[in-house]
């Protein structure tokens, strides 16, 4: 990694402690990543991206602060990025993936708290990550009880505003969640100091949608027998999809749909015929945690899609670009994002809806309800959706981790059993 030692100091970071994570990653990203075979050679950009993590991205934003930018951090996929760019700001995903936050967030959260929350709490306390430091204000949405009581902490540090985000899907929680965008219009509109204009809106709609059509496109190719690409690389893909500059992010994911176009086109796979066919479910798999994917496919299976927020709840259906003023498109962003199926509604059998939908547009064997330890809202919605899923013939093992390595072992004898039945 080039020298980013002065820019770490200037954001005021803890660098000794940080180095500490600086060791280890390389290492890990080698471990899981450069160990494969056959990788495309567009991966080349998200392997750079990943090793540069910590330096190329956080230079950026500081770049667009010089200039009187401004930067929001966010932690959940109902926030509507197009509001942030059109006020020519910046929208960065914030949620910590490693167990090495962890510790820090458990200095003022309860052990019991999901890790996902803890460490992205002790990346801002802890002073240990460069993006957390660099957002002007965190963006909290009132999803899960753990989130809506870590804001107040956060809030303590920096500046929070937190969307209240309606529990259950009538008409009138899309008109309600229409109003709340209104509002954050206006939050960041005053804090930018820029307008959020139609038109600006409107191409801002254009870029987001552009993203997730790109990452559609990626999803679609691996509905292909022979896959041209593995599972874990496409997790990369939609990790880095949160942080990254859009448009460049599309731009690359175009080139390497290019790549695994041809590859397909040669009948190309990075698996050996026969491999199971594995979709994951369940909480999101923030950056840099790629553990489960690792172990399946380390197991004798592939990881063919997630129904995850980092996966196709992040880019499943486009906002209607046709609106021609403020209220319509935000009116349009309301319904595009109210479509989200995160356990935090009730009833919210549109998931599972959603779950069987893609088990057989991605022909899988098999999928693994994966739920982060102490979050109950998947946990218990795992109940429903193993038992639709039992009823529909498609098998399914639930399992729960966290950050922690100590259970690989375990883990990886059962999801090895589980593919060996499929
Ligand atoms: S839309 S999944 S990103 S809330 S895992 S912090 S729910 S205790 S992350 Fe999420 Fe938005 Fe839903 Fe997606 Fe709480 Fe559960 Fe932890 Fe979670």
């Amino acid at each position: 990694m080039a020298d980013y030692r002065k820019m770490w100091e200037d954001l005021g970071m803890d660098v000794e402690t940080h180095d500490q994570l600086c060791e280890v990653l390389p290492q890990a990203f080698g471990d899981v990543y450069l160990s494969q075979e056959n990788r495309p050679e567009s991966m080349d950009y998200y392997n750079f991206v990943v090793a540069e993590i910590h330096g190329v991205r956080p230079a950026e934003l500081i770049e667009h602060q010089k200039k009187g930018g401004k930067v929001f951090g966010t932690f959940c996929v109902y926030v509507p990025d197009e509001i942030v760019f059109a006020a020519d700001a910046i929208a960065t995903g914030l949620c910590g993936g490693s167990q090495f936050w962890v510790p820090g967030g458990e200095k003022v959260l309860p052990t019991n708290v999901c890790p996902l929350i803890k460490a992205s709490v002790g990346a801002r306390l802890d002073r240990t990550c460069p993006f957390f430091r660099i957002a002007d204000m965190y963006v909290g949405e009132t999803t899960c009880d753990g989130k809506k009581k870590a804001w107040e902490i956060l809030a303590e540090d920096v500046p929070v505003h937190v969307m209240n985000l309606p529990q259950m899907k009538r008409a009138k929680d899309v008109t309600a969640w229409a109003e709340e965008i209104t509002d954050f219009k206006k939050v960041v509109e005053d804090f930018t100091g820029n307008e959020v204009t139609a038109e600006k809106l409107g191409a801002s709609i254009r870029l987001i949608n552009d993203k997730r059509r790109a990452l559609a496109r990626l999803y679609d190719l691996r509905k292909n027998e022979k896959l041209p690409i593995s599972g874990k690389d496409v997790l990369l893909i939609s990790q880095i999809a949160f942080y990254d500059d859009p448009a460049r992010f599309t731009q690359m994911t175009n080139k390497l749909c290019d790549e695994l176009d041809q590859r397909v086109a040669d009948g190309v796979s990075v698996f050996a015929e026969g491999t199971k066919r594995i979709m994951l479910t369940g909480t999101p798999l923030a950056i840099p945690n790629w553990k489960i994917h690792n172990l399946v496919e380390t197991s004798g299976g592939a990881v063919v899609c997630e129904e995850m927020c980092t996966g196709t709840r992040y880019f499943e259906r486009l906002v209607d670009e046709t609106k021609t003023t403020v209220d319509e498109q935000i009116q349009a962003l309301s319904e595009r994002y109210m479509g989200i199926n995160c356990a935090c509604f009730t009833p919210n059998t549109a998931r599972i809806d959603d779950i069987i939908r893609l088990a057989k547009e991605y022909k899988v064997d098999g999928i693994i309800d994966v739920n982060l330890k102490f979050c109950s809202l998947y946990d218990v919605e795992g109940y429903s959706v193993e038992k639709a899923l039992q009823e529909a013939g498609i098998p399914v093992l639930g399992i729960e981790t966290d950050y922690v390595d100590s259970d690989a072992q375990q883990l990886r004898t059962r999801i090895s059993a589980f593919i060996e039945m499929l």
